[in-house]
């Protein structure tokens, strides 16, 4: 799928998450990702009415498209549809990556998250039905309930066998993405650093210099 470029061109791809976003609302905080550059988002309210959600994405949709990003939305099928987001990303528990494809048809990105080398095995027998892979949690994170750290190991074996891009996620921050990096990382998913950050857009533009100084 073509808009897979902004993936692979673009190191960092952020996410959403209100609740630790200092009192700004998504539509603040991914207007700042934009003035940043950024060019892969993950739209990912788990706890909001679905209306709400719904609501939010009708904007965050049109925000991204006039500035060229690619919206994806998480777990939501249903939304991503109604809102004719970009794609969708789902996890191990969520719907079979064949269902979501039928439903969401050709032209949608779809992310898988992996957690372990099975998982990342069964992906890569997926083929073209999914058009990236996530890995992690590298680190331990408050973000998501129940994380458990993949560590290392793992993220060096998705560098070497997966099939799909993949992108590196979990207690990312600008003090620790070379060591993903020297993992084999490429593309790097960032949630409280960027969202609760003073200054989103600065701190978007630190982490990307921190990453090219290093690579
Ligand atoms: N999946 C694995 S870790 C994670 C998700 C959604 C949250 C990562 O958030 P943070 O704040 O960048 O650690
Ligand atoms: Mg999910």
């Amino acid at each position: 799928r073509k808009e897979m470029e902004h993936f692979i061109n673009n190191p960092i791809y952020t996410i959403t998450a209100e609740a630790m976003s200092n009192g700004r609302n998504n539509i603040e905080v991914v207007g700042k990702m934009l003035e940043a550059g950024i060019k892969f988002i993950q739209y990912r309210e788990k706890e909001k009415p679905a209306l709400e959600r719904y609501q939010e994405c009708m904007q965050l949709v049109k925000m991204t498209k006039e500035a060229g990003a690619i919206f994806i939305i998480d777990d939501f099928v249903d939304l991503a549809m109604a809102v004719n987001a970009d794609g969708v990303h789902i996890g191990q528990t969520d719907l079979p990556p064949q269902v979501v494809r039928q439903l969401i048809g050709e032209d949608k990105i779809l992310g898988l998250s992996t957690h372990e080398e099975s998982q990342l095995q069964k992906a890569n027998e997926l083929g073209d039905i999914i058009d990236y892979i996530g890995v992690g949690p590298v680190y331990a994170t408050q973000t998501k309930k129940d994380a458990v750290p993949v560590g290392f190991s793992y993220v060096d074996y998705a560098s070497k066998y997966a099939k799909h891009p993949f992108v590196a996620i979990g207690g990312i921050k600008e003090h620790n993405i070379c060591e993903v990096a020297s993992h084999g990382a490429k593309t790097f998913a960032i949630v409280s650093e960027i969202v609760s950050a003073d200054d989103i857009v600065n701190k978007i533009k630190s982490i990307e210099k921190t990453l090219q100084n290093k690579l």
